[in-house]
Formats: structure tokens, sequence, C-alpha cells
């Protein structure tokens, strides 16, 4: 059966505000296009993009949630760091991550649209454009209306149900570790993923009403070719849902 990949960008004043990523039979087209284009509350400009893809693979399980709660974001961002190094990053890395994070890690301190790439060992940037990053895409789940219910049944949100997809497929590319936490100023949880520890959720990781945010992956300089273009072109389908 054919596939394809629909992508949902959407901004206001230039700012990015809203995403949205599906992998679909051609036959959902309208009802996804009339849900993706009723996601964001304000934009003033959007882009959908419909691709075909020639294989889509699928990933049997997606990663494992494990979810912990703190009482301010700095003792989030310490079990973080922590979690980062169980993975092998080197805590000075790690805590590169974070102050990348912290700080905006666009240029003038903005928020980036993709993901920066560390180099796990040495810290050392990696994406070739550090405006735009690195963005992961044409992941979706097999049947994302039944996962959608029990993540949000099990107090989970939707974006949980997006993040954990992207973190699945990131370490099914080579990621080694990824920090995330949202730059919207509503939202202030964030996680760590890792092939042994899964999607490590973590509240809070940010104040609430501070914009700044994003994603950071920390992989191997030598594998970085294969890697960008796994998250980037490689199409895949999260058969089950783990909790
Ligand atoms: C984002 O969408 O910007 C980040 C999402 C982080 C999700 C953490 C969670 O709630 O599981």
């Amino acid at each position: 059966m054919p596939f394809l990949s629909v992508r949902m960008r959407a901004s206001l004043l230039g700012r990015h505000v809203s995403g949205a990523e599906r992998i679909i039979s051609p036959e959902e087209i309208p009802p996804i296009l009339c849900e993706l284009i009723r996601r964001p509350k304000k934009y003033d400009a959007m882009k959908i993009t419909i691709e075909k893809v020639s294989s889509v693979e699928v990933i049997r399980n997606s990663l494992k949630i494990r979810s912990y709660k703190f009482s301010s974001p700095e003792d989030g961002r310490e079990f973080a760091v922590k979690e980062l190094v169980k993975a092998g990053v080197p805590e000075t890395v790690a805590q590169k991550g974070v102050e990348l994070l912290k700080g905006g890690p666009g240029p003038g301190g903005r928020v980036m649209r993709g993901a920066v790439l560390l180099d796990i060992n040495s810290g050392e940037r990696l994406e070739p454009d550090r405006a735009r990053g690195i963005r992961t895409t044409k992941i979706d789940w097999k049947d994302r209306e039944s996962v959608r219910k029990k993540l949000l049944g099990a107090g989970f949100t939707e974006r949980t149900l997006d993040a954990l997809a992207l973190a699945t497929k990131n370490i099914h590319c080579g990621v080694l570790a990824e920090l995330c936490w949202s730059d919207d100023p509503t939202y202030t949880a964030g996680y760590v993923a890792t092939p042994d520890r899964g999607y490590v959720r973590i509240d809070p990781l940010k104040h609430e009403g501070d914009p700044l945010g994003g994603r950071v992956y920390f992989i191997l300089k030598d594998r970085l070719k294969e890697v960008m273009g796994c998250l980037q072109e490689r199409a895949m389908l999260i058969d089950s849902l783990q909790l």
C-alpha cells in the first residue's frame, strides 16, 4: 500500500507555533488535513507538505515511559544530567546540553525549529545549519488513536504522544541520548530519552512562562551522516506503546 508523509508547520509573526506529522494512506488525506489545519489556535502562516514515501519501516515498540516529578526545574535539570551521564554522556557535555536549551540554542539566543546535534564525546556542535537544526520527520503511530487514548487515560498529554514517537525514532536511528523541553511557555515537562532507560519524563524542566527550550541529540560524530539521513529520510511507524 502506498503511504504519504504529511507535515504541518504553522507560525505567527515569524515564530513557529505548531507542528504535526502523520504517515497515512491516501484515503485518509481529507480527514487528516481537516484535523491538522484546526490544530494551531492562532497563526498567520501555515505550510502543509504531502510527500509520497516509498517504504515504511515498522518499529515494534515505543520507548518505555518512566515519570519523575520534582519541586523545581533546577532539581529536574540536575536529575536530567544524571540520566544523560548514565547513558554515557560526559557530565560536562550533558551540562552543555542543558545550558544550550536554557539560553536558546539558536543565533542570538533564539529557539531553533530543529534539534542541536552534539558529539557525545567532545560536546562539539555538529548540525550543519545552526539556525534551523535537524528535524526528525516521517514518524507516526500505526494506530495513533488507540495510543492517544491510552496515553491520555494514563495522565499524559498530546505532546507526550508526539514526543514519544519522535524520541523512539531518534533512538532507533542511533541517537545515543536526547534532552528535550518545550519552548511553549506554558508547558514545563520535558524528557531524557536513552536506549537503556527509555523515555524518562521529567516535570518540571523549566519555569512556567519561560519561552526557551528545544532538543539536543547526543550522537557519535563518526555517524553524523548516517544518523541525519535516518532522522530526516526514513519513514517509520511505531506498532505498540510500552507504558
Ligand atoms: C515539545 O513538544 O515542544 C516538547 C514536548 C515535551 C513533552 C514532554 C511530555 O509531556 O511527555
